[in-house]
């Protein structure tokens, strides 16, 4: 079911119309009300008046994940935070997240873009959703949790923490029909129905739909067949939104962005000039609707191209596909989002450790694991093994608290990593 059909089939010149009078909106608010934009449009002496159409965005400046740091906690708002409703973050490259916030208005345009997700894939009021995302300061829980309700379903907000079986029992006796969650709980869910031998059947799972961490089409194919659902990609980030900006329809074939919110871009980011639909490169997004934290030609760091041809389904909004990587050395780890940086940041707490390190991803069973290897300095080296143990200890429960992430640790002698243009990142062994 298309759940705005006014918006989401659109004539492409009507939507391109509406873009250009709600950027226009958009670009005065920043101007007046976001010291950022401000001083960077008066320094590049843009006249925001002659910024006419969509292709005349390339005089805009961009915005980065470091001018969001730099403008912590509350720099890029743009309302008085008296009308801010709610607050959400997200990881930054260093132990300081990224803040967002929305108004009344934010919050209702939210819900309607995760109720359009979940209409697109045939989900209704008949339909129990299962929502696995965490219902926390991440955007994924409540951003879906808004939309789920708008259309009526019966929410199960499971959150993802806790013990699996648990929420594979509520799946089984609450009878979910649609779960949300990250592919990787997906996975974790099939091995472990598997391991209780528990049926596909035994559930009344139908849909799944997934997102906040990069999945492979032959990955879809063995969550299909493994827990007996149809699955659905579905992308967004916090700094744009949360979850709901980009989603597949029933022709599972590229994610419809919601174009009447936000106006999508992709560039070279080497040259930061436009890409030609079809070529891959940086995801950019302006939104166009936001009152509390509206952005402009945000960078984010996803790299992805844009789809040619018209979609069966009617509808008109662009289609990007689905994310194949990053531009820079973000990982995610069972959708837990990890900088380079933020370990070594930790590591620089934990005494006996130096901050020279190698994260080794593993795939095991179709889920990822992160193993970290440490090298010790030479006094700790030499110490007893107690106190090489306890250091073991100290360092992943200091990444667990820190990022959420269980690790394995591994200690390494002094002087072995952190060679000359040594990869940070190792996938396998
Ligand atoms: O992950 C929002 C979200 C929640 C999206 C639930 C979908 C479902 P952040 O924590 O800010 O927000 O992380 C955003 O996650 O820049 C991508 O790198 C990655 N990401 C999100 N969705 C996808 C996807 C949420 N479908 C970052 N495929 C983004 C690949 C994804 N990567």
């Amino acid at each position: 079911m298309i759940y705005n059909p006014e918006y989401e089939t659109m004539p492409r010149e009507e939507i391109e119309q509406l873009q250009i009078e709600r950027l226009q909106t958009t670009l005065n608010r920043v101007y007046r009300n976001v010291a950022f934009y401000k001083n960077k449009f008066d320094e590049m002496k843009i006249d925001i008046g002659k910024i006419k159409s969509v292709a005349d965005m390339k005089e805009l400046p961009f915005t980065t994940k470091e001018d969001l740091r730099e403008s912590y906690p509350y720099g890029m708002f743009a309302v008085p935070l008296k009308d801010i409703v709610r607050i959400h973050s997200s990881s930054g490259t260093t132990g300081k997240p990224i803040v967002v916030g929305y108004t009344k208005n934010d919050i209702q345009h939210w819900s309607a873009m995760t109720a359009r997700l979940l209409a697109a894939v045939g989900i209704n009021e008949h339909d129990f959703v299962q929502i696995a995302f965490d219902y926390s300061l991440f955007t994924g829980g409540f951003g879906f949790h808004y939309g789920a309700e708008r259309i009526g379903a019966s929410v199960i907000p499971s959150s993802s923490h806790g013990n699996i079986q648990k929420q594979i029992f509520i799946m089984k006796d609450y009878k979910t029909t649609a779960l949300l969650s990250a592919p990787s709980f997906a996975v974790e869910v099939a091995n472990k129905i598997r391991e209780m031998g528990i049926h596909p059947e035994e559930l009344k799972l139908r849909y799944g739909l997934f997102g906040a961490e990069p999945w492979s089409d032959e990955l879809r194919g063995r969550i299909e067949d493994n827990l007996h659902i149809d699955a659905y990609d579905n992308y967004g980030l916090s700094e744009v939104m949360g979850p709901g900006v980009s989603g597949e329809c029933p022709e599972k074939n590229g994610l419809h962005v919601n174009e009447d919110h936000f106006i999508i871009e992709v560039i070279d980011p080497k040259t930061l000039l436009p890409m030609p639909a079809g070529s891959e490169g940086e995801l950019v997004f302006t939104t166009i609707t936001k009152e509390g934290f509206p952005l402009i030609r945000y960078r984010t760091g996803d790299v992805a191209s844009l789809m040619e041809g018209v979609c069966p389904c009617g509808r008109t909004f662009a289609r990007m596909s689905r994310v194949t990587g990053r531009t820079d050395d973000l990982i995610i780890i069972r959708g837990v989002k990890v900088f380079p940086t933020q370990v070594e940041e930790i590591l620089l707490k934990a005494e006996g450790a130096t901050p020279r390190f190698r994260l080794i991803i593993e795939n095991r069973d179709g889920l990822d694991e992160l193993e970290i290897q440490v090298e010790v300095s030479e006094k700790i080296f030499n110490d007893e093994i107690k106190n090489l143990l306890n250091l073991k200890g100290k360092i992943a429960g200091l990444i667990e608290e820190e990022l959420g992430l269980a690790v394995r640790v591994t200690l390494v002698e002094p002087e072995t990593l952190g060679g000359n243009g040594e990869k940070r990142v190792v996938t396998g062994k």
